[in-house]
Protein backbone atom coordinates (compact mmCIF):
# COMPACT_ATOMS: atom_id res chain seq x y z
CA UNK A 1 0.00 0.00 0.00
CA UNK A 2 1.04 3.58 -0.45
CA UNK A 3 -0.77 6.16 1.84
CA UNK A 4 -1.57 9.74 1.31
CA UNK A 5 -1.21 10.53 4.29
CA UNK A 6 2.07 10.13 7.00
CA UNK A 7 1.54 7.23 9.06
CA UNK A 8 -0.04 7.52 12.80
CA UNK A 9 1.25 6.40 15.64
CA UNK A 10 -1.48 5.23 18.78
CA UNK A 11 -1.49 7.87 21.28
CA UNK A 12 0.04 5.30 23.62
CA UNK A 13 2.77 3.87 21.72
CA UNK A 14 5.74 3.37 23.96
CA UNK A 15 8.90 4.88 22.58
CA UNK A 16 12.16 4.18 24.17
CA UNK A 17 15.53 2.08 23.60
CA UNK A 18 16.90 -1.67 24.69
CA UNK A 19 20.03 -2.38 25.92
CA UNK A 20 21.16 -5.80 27.80
CA UNK A 21 23.09 -6.39 31.04
CA UNK A 22 25.98 -7.87 29.88
CA UNK A 23 26.64 -5.58 27.57
CA UNK A 24 26.10 -2.38 29.08
CA UNK A 25 26.32 -2.59 32.97
CA UNK A 26 29.86 -3.74 33.16
CA UNK A 27 30.74 -4.40 37.14
CA UNK A 28 31.04 -7.65 36.38
CA UNK A 29 32.23 -8.77 39.68
CA UNK A 30 30.80 -5.93 41.88
CA UNK A 31 27.40 -6.25 43.77
CA UNK A 32 27.91 -9.54 44.42
CA UNK A 33 27.58 -11.17 41.02
CA UNK A 34 29.68 -14.20 39.70
CA UNK A 35 30.91 -14.40 36.40
CA UNK A 36 28.45 -15.62 32.68
CA UNK A 37 29.60 -17.62 30.62
CA UNK A 38 29.73 -14.78 28.08
CA UNK A 39 32.39 -12.99 30.57
CA UNK A 40 34.64 -15.58 29.31
CA UNK A 41 33.44 -15.60 25.26
CA UNK A 42 33.65 -12.26 25.30
CA UNK A 43 37.58 -12.01 26.54
CA UNK A 44 37.96 -14.26 23.58
CA UNK A 45 37.08 -11.53 21.37
CA UNK A 46 40.56 -9.06 22.07
CA UNK A 47 41.75 -6.54 20.63
CA UNK A 48 37.77 -6.22 21.60
CA UNK A 49 36.86 -4.60 24.98
CA UNK A 50 35.33 -7.76 27.49
CA UNK A 51 32.48 -6.99 29.45
CA UNK A 52 34.26 -5.91 32.91
CA UNK A 53 33.66 -2.58 32.42
CA UNK A 54 31.22 -2.20 29.19
CA UNK A 55 29.52 1.18 29.81
CA UNK A 56 29.64 1.06 32.84
CA UNK A 57 25.75 1.50 33.82
CA UNK A 58 25.71 -0.13 36.81
CA UNK A 59 27.29 2.97 38.57
CA UNK A 60 25.69 5.24 35.82
CA UNK A 61 22.30 4.11 35.65
CA UNK A 62 20.80 7.19 37.23
CA UNK A 63 22.38 9.78 34.48
CA UNK A 64 21.29 6.94 32.23
CA UNK A 65 17.70 7.38 33.18
CA UNK A 66 17.55 10.93 33.39
CA UNK A 67 18.70 11.29 30.02
CA UNK A 68 16.06 8.87 29.04
CA UNK A 69 14.00 11.31 30.57
CA UNK A 70 15.06 14.11 28.73
CA UNK A 71 14.88 12.37 25.62
CA UNK A 72 11.53 11.88 26.13
CA UNK A 73 11.34 7.75 26.82
CA UNK A 74 7.83 5.69 27.68
CA UNK A 75 9.73 2.69 27.64
CA UNK A 76 13.10 1.13 27.94
CA UNK A 77 14.03 -2.50 27.50
CA UNK A 78 17.05 -4.29 29.36
CA UNK A 79 17.90 -7.53 30.69
CA UNK A 80 18.45 -8.79 33.94
CA UNK A 81 21.57 -10.68 34.54
CA UNK A 82 21.02 -13.98 36.37
CA UNK A 83 24.20 -13.98 37.88
CA UNK A 84 23.84 -10.81 39.84
CA UNK A 85 20.58 -11.93 41.26
CA UNK A 86 21.18 -15.64 41.83
CA UNK A 87 25.31 -15.70 41.82
CA UNK A 88 25.75 -19.30 43.53
CA UNK A 89 24.57 -22.79 42.95
CA UNK A 90 22.88 -22.64 46.49
CA UNK A 91 20.17 -20.49 44.60
CA UNK A 92 20.43 -18.41 47.08
CA UNK A 93 19.04 -14.29 46.18
CA UNK A 94 21.60 -11.84 46.63
CA UNK A 95 20.10 -9.01 48.39
CA UNK A 96 22.56 -5.91 46.30
CA UNK A 97 21.41 -7.36 42.83
CA UNK A 98 17.82 -7.24 43.89
CA UNK A 99 19.31 -3.39 45.07
CA UNK A 100 20.62 -2.93 41.51
CA UNK A 101 17.18 -3.42 39.72
CA UNK A 102 14.84 -2.17 41.68
CA UNK A 103 16.42 0.71 42.25
CA UNK A 104 16.78 1.15 38.20
CA UNK A 105 13.27 0.17 37.95
CA UNK A 106 12.57 2.95 40.54
CA UNK A 107 14.08 5.54 38.85
CA UNK A 108 12.33 4.57 36.02
CA UNK A 109 8.98 4.18 36.93
CA UNK A 110 9.41 7.87 38.90
CA UNK A 111 10.26 9.06 35.27
CA UNK A 112 6.90 7.99 33.79
CA UNK A 113 9.47 5.40 32.01
CA UNK A 114 7.60 1.68 31.36
CA UNK A 115 10.23 -1.33 32.29
CA UNK A 116 10.33 -3.79 29.83
CA UNK A 117 12.80 -6.80 31.29
CA UNK A 118 14.02 -9.20 29.30
CA UNK A 119 15.06 -12.57 32.02
CA UNK A 120 17.65 -13.91 29.70
CA UNK A 121 20.04 -12.25 27.10
CA UNK A 122 22.51 -14.56 26.25
CA UNK A 123 24.35 -14.65 29.88
CA UNK A 124 24.36 -18.14 31.21
CA UNK A 125 26.10 -18.17 34.77
CA UNK A 126 29.02 -20.18 35.29
CA UNK A 127 27.73 -22.22 38.53
CA UNK A 128 24.81 -23.55 36.40
CA UNK A 129 27.78 -24.72 33.80
CA UNK A 130 29.78 -26.09 36.59
CA UNK A 131 26.67 -27.61 38.11
CA UNK A 132 25.14 -28.88 35.12
CA UNK A 133 27.53 -28.40 32.23
CA UNK A 134 25.48 -26.13 29.94
CA UNK A 135 22.07 -25.69 28.29
CA UNK A 136 22.09 -29.39 27.43
CA UNK A 137 21.17 -30.58 30.79
CA UNK A 138 17.07 -30.50 31.71
CA UNK A 139 18.81 -29.10 35.02
CA UNK A 140 18.70 -25.67 33.61
CA UNK A 141 14.99 -25.91 33.26
CA UNK A 142 13.99 -25.57 36.75
CA UNK A 143 17.13 -23.23 37.45
CA UNK A 144 15.57 -20.93 35.13
CA UNK A 145 11.85 -21.38 36.61
CA UNK A 146 12.99 -20.62 39.84
CA UNK A 147 15.28 -17.33 38.59
CA UNK A 148 12.31 -16.26 36.53
CA UNK A 149 10.03 -16.74 39.89
CA UNK A 150 12.45 -14.28 41.84
CA UNK A 151 12.52 -11.92 39.50
CA UNK A 152 8.20 -11.92 38.82
CA UNK A 153 8.40 -11.64 42.67
CA UNK A 154 10.52 -9.19 43.54
CA UNK A 155 9.94 -7.04 40.46
CA UNK A 156 6.43 -7.81 39.03
CA UNK A 157 4.42 -4.77 41.04
CA UNK A 158 6.31 -2.67 38.87
CA UNK A 159 7.24 -3.90 35.91
CA UNK A 160 4.23 -5.15 33.87
CA UNK A 161 6.03 -5.74 30.48
CA UNK A 162 8.32 -9.13 30.40
CA UNK A 163 10.80 -10.93 28.10
CA UNK A 164 11.82 -14.86 27.95
CA UNK A 165 14.76 -15.25 25.94
CA UNK A 166 16.84 -12.74 23.83
CA UNK A 167 16.55 -14.46 20.08
CA UNK A 168 16.35 -17.67 21.30
CA UNK A 169 16.78 -18.73 17.06
CA UNK A 170 19.76 -16.43 17.02
CA UNK A 171 21.58 -18.70 19.88
CA UNK A 172 20.55 -21.69 17.68
CA UNK A 173 21.55 -20.72 14.76
CA UNK A 174 24.69 -18.87 15.99
CA UNK A 175 25.73 -21.67 18.66
CA UNK A 176 29.65 -21.08 19.56
CA UNK A 177 29.16 -17.06 18.64
CA UNK A 178 26.77 -16.61 21.63
CA UNK A 179 28.34 -19.06 23.95
CA UNK A 180 25.55 -21.94 24.21
CA UNK A 181 27.07 -24.54 22.84
CA UNK A 182 29.37 -25.35 25.56
CA UNK A 183 29.50 -28.75 26.49
CA UNK A 184 28.09 -30.17 22.79
CA UNK A 185 30.37 -32.81 20.50
CA UNK A 186 27.80 -33.12 18.03
CA UNK A 187 26.12 -29.11 17.58
CA UNK A 188 24.09 -31.17 14.46
CA UNK A 189 21.65 -32.81 17.12
CA UNK A 190 22.57 -31.72 20.00
CA UNK A 191 21.29 -27.67 19.19
CA UNK A 192 17.82 -29.38 18.92
CA UNK A 193 17.99 -30.90 22.52
CA UNK A 194 19.20 -27.20 23.40
CA UNK A 195 16.41 -25.70 21.83
CA UNK A 196 13.62 -28.14 23.21
CA UNK A 197 15.25 -27.31 26.85
CA UNK A 198 14.78 -23.46 26.16
CA UNK A 199 11.34 -23.65 24.44
CA UNK A 200 10.30 -25.70 27.99
CA UNK A 201 12.25 -22.58 29.97
CA UNK A 202 10.42 -19.79 28.10
CA UNK A 203 7.59 -21.97 28.85
CA UNK A 204 7.57 -22.17 32.32
CA UNK A 205 8.34 -18.47 32.79
CA UNK A 206 5.42 -17.72 30.42
CA UNK A 207 3.21 -19.58 32.88
CA UNK A 208 4.96 -18.31 36.26
CA UNK A 209 4.16 -14.51 34.58
CA UNK A 210 0.61 -15.23 34.44
CA UNK A 211 0.39 -17.21 37.79
CA UNK A 212 2.58 -14.36 39.91
CA UNK A 213 2.38 -10.79 37.57
CA UNK A 214 -1.03 -9.17 38.44
CA UNK A 215 -1.31 -7.46 34.62
CA UNK A 216 1.66 -8.87 33.51
CA UNK A 217 2.52 -9.75 29.80
CA UNK A 218 5.11 -12.13 28.58
CA UNK A 219 6.47 -12.76 24.82
CA UNK A 220 9.91 -14.15 23.30
CA UNK A 221 12.03 -12.13 21.64
CA UNK A 222 12.67 -14.18 18.30
CA UNK A 223 15.64 -12.22 16.15
CA UNK A 224 13.55 -11.56 12.66
CA UNK A 225 15.95 -11.62 9.53
CA UNK A 226 12.90 -11.71 6.60
CA UNK A 227 14.10 -13.02 3.54
CA UNK A 228 13.36 -12.49 0.14
CA UNK A 229 13.77 -15.00 -2.91
CA UNK A 230 16.88 -14.20 -5.40
CA UNK A 231 14.38 -14.31 -8.15
CA UNK A 232 10.55 -15.19 -8.98
CA UNK A 233 11.96 -18.99 -10.34
CA UNK A 234 10.07 -21.27 -8.27
CA UNK A 235 12.86 -23.07 -6.68
CA UNK A 236 14.33 -19.96 -4.77
CA UNK A 237 10.63 -18.96 -3.77
CA UNK A 238 10.50 -22.65 -1.39
CA UNK A 239 14.50 -22.12 -1.05
CA UNK A 240 13.23 -18.46 0.71
CA UNK A 241 10.30 -20.63 2.48
CA UNK A 242 13.40 -22.90 3.67
CA UNK A 243 15.38 -19.95 5.02
CA UNK A 244 12.93 -18.55 6.74
CA UNK A 245 12.11 -22.05 8.93
CA UNK A 246 15.30 -22.87 9.45
CA UNK A 247 15.93 -19.35 11.21
CA UNK A 248 12.94 -18.11 12.46
CA UNK A 249 9.46 -19.99 11.63
CA UNK A 250 10.39 -23.16 13.14
CA UNK A 251 10.63 -21.12 16.88
CA UNK A 252 7.76 -18.65 16.00
CA UNK A 253 5.60 -21.19 15.43
CA UNK A 254 6.51 -23.28 18.45
CA UNK A 255 6.00 -19.90 20.81
CA UNK A 256 1.96 -19.37 19.34
CA UNK A 257 0.70 -23.09 18.37
CA UNK A 258 3.17 -24.64 21.66
CA UNK A 259 3.46 -27.74 19.10
CA UNK A 260 6.55 -28.22 16.95
CA UNK A 261 5.53 -28.15 13.33
CA UNK A 262 5.53 -30.87 10.44
CA UNK A 263 8.19 -29.21 8.69
CA UNK A 264 10.46 -29.56 11.97
CA UNK A 265 9.44 -32.70 12.56
CA UNK A 266 9.86 -34.10 9.60
CA UNK A 267 13.33 -32.90 9.52
CA UNK A 268 14.27 -34.22 12.61
CA UNK A 269 13.09 -37.51 11.19
CA UNK A 270 15.19 -37.17 7.97
CA UNK A 271 18.12 -36.41 9.65
CA UNK A 272 17.80 -39.23 12.69
CA UNK A 273 17.85 -36.38 15.09
CA UNK A 274 16.37 -36.54 18.69
CA UNK A 275 15.16 -33.80 20.16
CA UNK A 276 14.91 -35.93 23.47
CA UNK A 277 11.00 -34.32 23.57
CA UNK A 278 9.89 -36.18 26.77
CA UNK A 279 6.50 -36.95 28.08
CA UNK A 280 4.74 -33.88 28.94
CA UNK A 281 6.74 -31.38 27.51
CA UNK A 282 4.34 -30.85 24.77
CA UNK A 283 1.22 -30.51 27.18
CA UNK A 284 3.69 -27.92 28.69
CA UNK A 285 4.60 -25.96 25.73
CA UNK A 286 0.86 -25.56 24.61
CA UNK A 287 0.05 -23.97 27.58
CA UNK A 288 2.29 -21.16 27.54
CA UNK A 289 0.13 -18.33 25.75
CA UNK A 290 2.31 -15.79 25.41
CA UNK A 291 0.65 -12.30 24.91
CA UNK A 292 3.11 -10.55 22.58
CA UNK A 293 5.83 -10.91 20.20
CA UNK A 294 8.64 -8.98 21.18
CA UNK A 295 10.79 -8.05 17.39
CA UNK A 296 14.63 -7.62 16.67
CA UNK A 297 14.88 -6.78 12.95
CA UNK A 298 17.97 -4.79 12.12
CA UNK A 299 17.73 -6.39 8.05
CA UNK A 300 16.83 -8.84 5.52
CA UNK A 301 18.37 -11.50 4.18
CA UNK A 302 17.81 -13.04 0.65
CA UNK A 303 17.68 -16.54 -0.46
CA UNK A 304 18.33 -18.95 -4.01
CA UNK A 305 17.41 -22.45 -4.16
CA UNK A 306 20.88 -24.65 -3.36
CA UNK A 307 20.47 -28.20 -4.73
CA UNK A 308 21.30 -31.14 -3.14
CA UNK A 309 25.18 -31.02 -5.17
CA UNK A 310 25.92 -27.81 -4.25
CA UNK A 311 28.85 -27.45 -2.26
CA UNK A 312 28.59 -26.41 1.11
CA UNK A 313 29.65 -23.27 2.66
CA UNK A 314 29.63 -22.14 6.20
CA UNK A 315 28.00 -18.71 7.48
CA UNK A 316 30.94 -16.37 8.27
CA UNK A 317 29.57 -12.78 9.78
CA UNK A 318 31.57 -10.66 9.48
CA UNK A 319 34.03 -9.72 12.49
CA UNK A 320 36.13 -6.72 12.30
CA UNK A 321 33.76 -3.98 10.14
CA UNK A 322 36.04 -3.90 7.44
CA UNK A 323 33.27 -4.41 4.20
CA UNK A 324 33.64 -7.34 2.51
CA UNK A 325 34.33 -9.79 5.71
CA UNK A 326 30.53 -11.62 5.18
CA UNK A 327 30.31 -15.13 3.85
CA UNK A 328 27.18 -16.61 2.84
CA UNK A 329 25.86 -19.47 3.48
CA UNK A 330 24.98 -22.83 1.06
CA UNK A 331 23.25 -25.30 2.71
CA UNK A 332 22.74 -27.82 0.05
CA UNK A 333 19.49 -29.17 -0.29
CA UNK A 334 18.08 -26.29 2.38
CA UNK A 335 19.06 -22.75 0.84
CA UNK A 336 21.72 -20.69 0.23
CA UNK A 337 21.95 -16.60 0.88
CA UNK A 338 23.17 -14.20 -1.29
CA UNK A 339 23.67 -10.52 -1.53
CA UNK A 340 20.87 -8.37 -2.23
CA UNK A 341 21.84 -6.04 -5.10
CA UNK A 342 18.96 -3.68 -4.22
CA UNK A 343 20.27 -2.67 -0.90
CA UNK A 344 23.20 -0.98 0.61
CA UNK A 345 25.03 -2.15 3.38
CA UNK A 346 26.90 -1.16 6.68
CA UNK A 347 30.12 -1.71 7.53
CA UNK A 348 29.75 -5.09 8.95
CA UNK A 349 27.70 -6.00 5.80
CA UNK A 350 24.35 -6.03 7.20
CA UNK A 351 21.50 -4.89 4.83
CA UNK A 352 20.46 -1.56 5.38
CA UNK A 353 16.98 -2.10 4.36
CA UNK A 354 13.94 -0.78 6.28
CA UNK A 355 11.12 -1.70 4.54
CA UNK A 356 12.22 -5.21 6.06
CA UNK A 357 11.05 -3.96 9.66
CA UNK A 358 7.26 -3.40 7.52
CA UNK A 359 7.97 -6.74 5.68
CA UNK A 360 8.68 -8.47 9.37
CA UNK A 361 5.67 -6.45 11.15
CA UNK A 362 3.15 -7.31 7.97
CA UNK A 363 4.83 -11.23 8.02
CA UNK A 364 4.27 -11.77 11.74
CA UNK A 365 0.70 -9.90 12.29
CA UNK A 366 -0.86 -12.93 8.94
CA UNK A 367 0.65 -15.69 10.56
CA UNK A 368 -0.12 -14.86 14.43
CA UNK A 369 -2.29 -11.96 14.70
CA UNK A 370 -0.39 -11.24 18.10
CA UNK A 371 0.58 -7.89 18.96
CA UNK A 372 4.36 -6.67 18.39
CA UNK A 373 6.46 -4.12 19.89
CA UNK A 374 10.01 -3.46 18.19
CA UNK A 375 12.35 -4.37 21.10
CA UNK A 376 15.79 -3.89 18.58
CA UNK A 377 16.76 -1.85 15.44
CA UNK A 378 19.47 0.59 15.21
CA UNK A 379 22.58 0.97 13.14
CA UNK A 380 25.68 -0.49 13.62
CA UNK A 381 28.86 1.90 13.02
CA UNK A 382 32.71 3.41 13.62
CA UNK A 383 31.99 6.73 15.96
CA UNK A 384 34.92 8.84 17.97
CA UNK A 385 34.14 12.47 19.08
CA UNK A 386 35.17 14.74 16.54
CA UNK A 387 36.95 18.06 16.75
CA UNK A 388 33.85 19.82 18.39
CA UNK A 389 33.64 17.25 20.99
CA UNK A 390 30.11 15.80 19.44
CA UNK A 391 28.92 13.18 17.00
CA UNK A 392 27.23 14.18 14.21
CA UNK A 393 25.52 10.54 13.49
CA UNK A 394 23.39 11.56 10.64
CA UNK A 395 23.34 8.18 8.83
CA UNK A 396 21.99 6.70 12.18
CA UNK A 397 19.25 9.54 11.98
CA UNK A 398 18.28 8.27 8.19
CA UNK A 399 18.32 5.06 9.51
CA UNK A 400 16.30 5.11 12.62
CA UNK A 401 13.87 7.69 10.35
CA UNK A 402 13.40 5.41 7.43
CA UNK A 403 12.91 2.50 9.75
CA UNK A 404 10.45 4.01 12.24
CA UNK A 405 8.97 5.53 8.83
CA UNK A 406 8.09 1.54 7.76
CA UNK A 407 6.79 0.79 11.68
CA UNK A 408 3.86 3.83 11.08
CA UNK A 409 3.02 2.35 7.62
CA UNK A 410 2.85 -1.31 8.95
CA UNK A 411 0.77 0.34 11.72
CA UNK A 412 -1.17 1.84 8.73
CA UNK A 413 -1.35 -1.47 7.25
CA UNK A 414 -3.27 -2.84 10.29
CA UNK A 415 -1.02 -4.18 12.54
CA UNK A 416 -1.18 -3.93 16.21
CA UNK A 417 2.25 -2.30 17.57
CA UNK A 418 2.59 -1.22 21.06
CA UNK A 419 6.22 0.48 20.70
CA UNK A 420 9.58 0.99 19.41
CA UNK A 421 13.07 0.38 20.79
CA UNK A 422 15.59 0.67 18.79
CA UNK A 423 19.54 -0.61 19.39
CA UNK A 424 20.26 1.34 21.79
CA UNK A 425 20.42 3.93 24.16
CA UNK A 426 23.57 4.82 24.90
CA UNK A 427 26.66 3.14 23.33
CA UNK A 428 27.54 -0.39 24.91
CA UNK A 429 29.63 -3.66 24.08
CA UNK A 430 28.34 -4.83 20.17
CA UNK A 431 28.16 -8.90 20.25
CA UNK A 432 31.70 -9.51 18.43
CA UNK A 433 33.05 -6.04 18.28
CA UNK A 434 33.36 -4.36 21.37
CA UNK A 435 33.15 -0.59 21.57
CA UNK A 436 33.95 -0.42 17.77
CA UNK A 437 30.48 -1.35 16.30
CA UNK A 438 28.52 1.25 18.34
CA UNK A 439 24.97 1.81 18.34
CA UNK A 440 23.64 4.40 21.11
CA UNK A 441 21.73 8.00 20.57
CA UNK A 442 24.11 8.53 23.11
CA UNK A 443 27.76 8.67 22.94
CA UNK A 444 29.94 6.32 25.87
CA UNK A 445 33.72 7.94 25.87
CA UNK A 446 35.44 5.22 26.07
CA UNK A 447 37.55 2.73 23.71
CA UNK A 448 38.18 -0.83 23.50
CA UNK A 449 41.90 0.30 23.87
CA UNK A 450 41.55 2.47 26.35
CA UNK A 451 39.10 -0.45 28.94
CA UNK A 452 42.01 -2.77 27.72
CA UNK A 453 45.00 -0.33 28.96
CA UNK A 454 43.33 1.20 31.60
CA UNK A 455 44.56 -0.29 35.25
CA UNK A 456 41.35 0.67 37.15
CA UNK A 457 38.41 2.42 36.50
CA UNK A 458 38.55 5.67 37.33
CA UNK A 459 41.32 6.10 34.42
CA UNK A 460 38.06 5.84 31.99
CA UNK A 461 36.25 9.30 30.88
CA UNK A 462 32.97 6.81 30.57
CA UNK A 463 31.20 10.52 29.77
CA UNK A 464 27.79 10.61 28.44
CA UNK A 465 27.81 13.05 24.98
CA UNK A 466 24.25 12.97 23.35
CA UNK A 467 24.71 12.46 19.57
CA UNK A 468 22.93 13.99 17.10
CA UNK A 469 20.32 11.09 16.69
CA UNK A 470 19.37 11.65 20.41
CA UNK A 471 18.15 15.11 19.40
CA UNK A 472 16.68 13.97 16.62
CA UNK A 473 14.88 11.19 18.19
CA UNK A 474 14.07 12.96 20.86
CA UNK A 475 11.94 15.43 18.62
CA UNK A 476 10.29 12.41 16.86
CA UNK A 477 9.09 10.77 19.83
CA UNK A 478 7.85 13.88 22.09
CA UNK A 479 5.54 14.82 18.43
CA UNK A 480 4.08 11.25 19.13
CA UNK A 481 5.95 10.37 15.42
CA UNK A 482 5.03 13.32 13.82
CA UNK A 483 8.39 15.47 13.38
CA UNK A 484 10.28 13.44 11.19
CA UNK A 485 13.01 16.54 11.51
CA UNK A 486 13.59 16.71 7.31
CA UNK A 487 14.39 19.87 5.96
CA UNK A 488 11.48 20.43 3.20
C1 LIG B 1 21.05 -8.63 18.59
C2 LIG B 1 21.35 -8.91 20.03
C3 LIG B 1 21.95 -7.77 20.77
C4 LIG B 1 22.83 -6.84 19.96
C5 LIG B 1 22.43 -6.70 18.52
C6 LIG B 1 23.46 -6.08 17.61
O1 LIG B 1 20.99 -9.82 17.88
O2 LIG B 1 20.16 -9.25 20.71
O3 LIG B 1 22.54 -8.29 21.93
O4 LIG B 1 24.14 -6.93 20.22
O5 LIG B 1 22.02 -7.91 17.94
O6 LIG B 1 24.38 -7.05 17.21
P1 LIG B 1 25.94 -6.78 17.25
O7 LIG B 1 26.23 -6.38 18.62
O8 LIG B 1 26.58 -8.06 16.86
O9 LIG B 1 26.16 -5.72 16.24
Amino acid sequence: MHYRHEPRFPDNFMWGASSAAWQVEGATAKGGRTPAIIDLNSKKKKPFADNSIASDHYHHYKEDVALMAECGFSSYRFSLSWSRIIPNADRKVNPEGLDFYNNLIDELVKNNIAPIVTLYHYDMPCWLEEKYGGWLNRGVIEEFEYYSKVCFEHFGDRVKYWLSINEQNMQIVYGDWLGVSKGCDNWFEQKWQINHIMNLCHAKAVIACHEMVEGGKIGPVPGMVPIYPETCRPLDQIAAMNAEEFTEKIWNDTYVFGKYSNFVKNYWKNNNIDPKIMEGDEELMAQAKIDFFAVNCYRSNTAKDAPLDAEPREYLLNKDGKKGGLQFPVNPGEFALTANPYVETTDWDWEIDPGSLRYTLRYMWDHYQLPMMITENGFGMHESLGEDGKIHDQARIDFLRDNIYQVGLAIEDGCEVWGYNPWSFTDLLSTGNGMAKRYGLVYVDVTDEQINQAQDISELSLKRIRKDSFYWYSKLIKSNGKDWGRDD
